[in-house]
């Protein structure tokens, strides 16, 4: 389980609120398929896959992005029951998308790259242990129900 001490779950709500959250999602989501490209094996009627820039201009990436994102930033709003708010996604990833969920640490990966870039110096290594602390802890929920 994940626990983030208050002043972490204020760092995080606070810097999260400096970036663009739709931007940070499709950025991500375009280097996971990029650097991890067996990831793009879930995304086959995503179109045109085969360049990075191909990638990062392409308008479903962009769009799913924004999806998983969003879902994340209600994450952020429930840092004590993570694994309660993602269980329904969490079946759905396994019974319906089969994806492996070693995926969801990968994308927590590329989620925190493109913080950094955006928030630069903000970044300090309190945040980033915060973080890292999230997107672990968002990856572990996620898997919970898989069998
Ligand atoms: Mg997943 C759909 C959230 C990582 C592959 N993902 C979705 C949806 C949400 C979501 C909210 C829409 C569900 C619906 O239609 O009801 N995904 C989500 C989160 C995270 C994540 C919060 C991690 C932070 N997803 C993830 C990863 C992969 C993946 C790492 C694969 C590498 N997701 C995936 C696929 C779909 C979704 C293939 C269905 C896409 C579609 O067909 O529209």
């Amino acid at each position: 389980m994940v626990h983030l001490t208050d002043a972490e779950k204020a760092l995080v709500i606070g810097l999260w609120g400096k970036v663009n959250a739709d931007e940070v999602g499709a950025e991500a989501l375009g280097r996971l398929l990029i650097v991890y490209p067996w990831t793009q094996r879930f995304f086959d009627s995503f179109g045109d896959l085969s360049t990075a820039s191909a990638v990062m201009s392409n308008d479903k990436v962009k769009a799913h992005g924004k999806k998983v994102i969003t879902s994340f930033s209600d994450g952020l709003k429930h840092l004590d029951n993570l694994k309660g708010t993602f269980a329904s996604l969490s079946e759905l990833h396994c019974d319906k998308l089969h994806v492996d969920p070693e995926n969801f640490k990968l994308l927590g990966n590329t989620i925190l790259v493109v913080l950094a870039r955006n928030l630069g110096k903000d970044f300090t290594p309190c945040a980033q242990a915060a973080f890292q602390k999230v997107v672990a802890g968002v990856a572990t929920a996620l898997a919970h129900k898989y069998h």
